[in-house]
Parts: C-alpha cells; sequence; structure tokens
C-alpha cells in the first residue's frame, strides 16, 4: 500500500432489490462479505416475496473493496433495503463520505423513505437508477423532478449487474464528494 493511498467508505443504499448486493459484489476486488439470508414465507405480504429470481435478502450488509484509482480505495458498505432495517442503515452510515442511492423505476416510491433518511443522516450522495431490463425509461431530467432530489445532488443511470457501468456510477460519487462542500 502506498504513502499517499486514501480509503473512503461509501454506503449503497436503496429498497429491497434494487440490485445494491449485485453491484457490490460485482465491483469488489476481494471476496465480498454478504449477509443474506433466505426469503421464506414469513416474508409474504412484508417483502416482494413475487419476485421469482429473488431468494435471499441481505439483512446486515454487503461489504466489498475497490481500487478505483492507484490512490484511491472505495471501501463499500451495502445496506439493507427494508425500512424495518433503517437503524442498520443509520449505523453504517457512520464514518461515510457519501451514499449511491440505488433506484428501480418500476418502484420509484420505494427509494424516497430511503432517499429521505439519506438526507436526514446529512450524506452527500448520487442517485443511481438501475437500468432494468423491461422498467420504464424516463429522461432523466424527469425523473430528478419526480425523486426531488436536492439540485445538486447527480442522477445517473447504469445496470448494476455490469461492473464498468456500476464503476461509472462510483465514479460520478467520488467526483460529487470532491467538489468543495458549498457547491454540493
Ligand atoms: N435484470 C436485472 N436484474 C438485476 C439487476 N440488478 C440486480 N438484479 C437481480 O435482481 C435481484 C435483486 O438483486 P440484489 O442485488 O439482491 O438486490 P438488493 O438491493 O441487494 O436486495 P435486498 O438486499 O434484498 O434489499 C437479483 O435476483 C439480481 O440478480 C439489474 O440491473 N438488472
Ligand atoms: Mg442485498
Amino acid at each position: 500500500m502506498s504513502g499517499c493511498e486514501r480509503t473512503v467508505k461509501i454506503l449503497v443504499a436503496g429498497p429491497f432489490a434494487v440490485g445494491k448486493t449485485t453491484l457490490v459484489h460485482g465491483l469488489s476486488q476481494i471476496a465480498p462479505v454478504s449477509t443474506e439470508a433466505e426469503m421464506t414465507s414469513a416474508g409474504s405480504g412484508i417483502d416482494h416475496t413475487d419476485l421469482p429470481a429473488k431468494k435471499s435478502t441481505t439483512v446486515a450488509m454487503d461489504f466489498g473493496r475497490l481500487h478505483l484509482a492507484d490512490d484511491l480505495v472505495l471501501y463499500l458498505f451495502g445496506a439493507p433495503g427494508q425500512s424495518r432495517f433503517f437503524p442498520v442503515l443509520t449505523d453504517l452510515a457512520r464514518g461515510a463520505l457519501g451514499a449511491l442511492v440505488l433506484a428501480d423505476t418500476r418502484r420509484l416510491e420505494e427509494t424516497y423513505p430511503v432517499l429521505e433518511h439519506i438526507e436526514l443522516l446529512g450524506l452527500p450522495y448520487v442517485m443511481a437508477v438501475n437500468l432494468f431490463d423491461g422498467a420504464p425509461r424516463y429522461p432523466l431530467e424527469r425523473l430528478r423532478e419526480a425523486m426531488d432530489l436536492a439540485p445538486r445532488a447527480p442522477l445517473v443511470s447504469f445496470d448494476a449487474r455490469d461492473a464498468a457501468s456500476s464503476r461509472q456510477a462510483l465514479i460520478a460519487l467520488v467526483r460529487h464528494l470532491l467538489m468543495p462542500e458549498s457547491s454540493r
């Protein structure tokens, strides 16, 4: 490790099943830590147990590490999505410099409470729309209005299954964090 290497903690937040674990696992250069628990009928009516490909959910956190540049290492902390886990989100946010807040255009309203919580914590953020196959596509400016984003919070779209695309979303966040606080 070089002397001038900087390590930065980043929170990856967003509602249930939006692709947080997929992003952290796709980008991590170490074996990622995951805390997936199998979804059972106990979650019926609470979680979307109707998503056929979704067999597990994050109950504590995802953890991964990514060398984004020679002198910059990101520690990625993926939070659980459901609002009953917001205390975990609060704990994970401690020491984080910023958050990537994921959204799915089929269920945009589910991102509001997460966004509100991140704003309450005072964390700078970038909203990243994960483009699921068949999900509606909207111009980013319309999405910005619909989500009532902070005027300077960047909004990007990406595909969590594609590491290069996820990387770009994180670069947008790092660029935002590098701006002087007065212009964020
Ligand atoms: N089509 C498509 N599927 C995706 C994408 N990202 C994730 N998935 C799938 O969607 C499901 C949910 O992904 P996860 O990464 O587990 O979502 P999560 O946000 O970590 O979910 P929780 O931890 O339960 O809140 C998985 O079956 C993924 O394979 C995407 O960009 N496109
Ligand atoms: Mg997860």
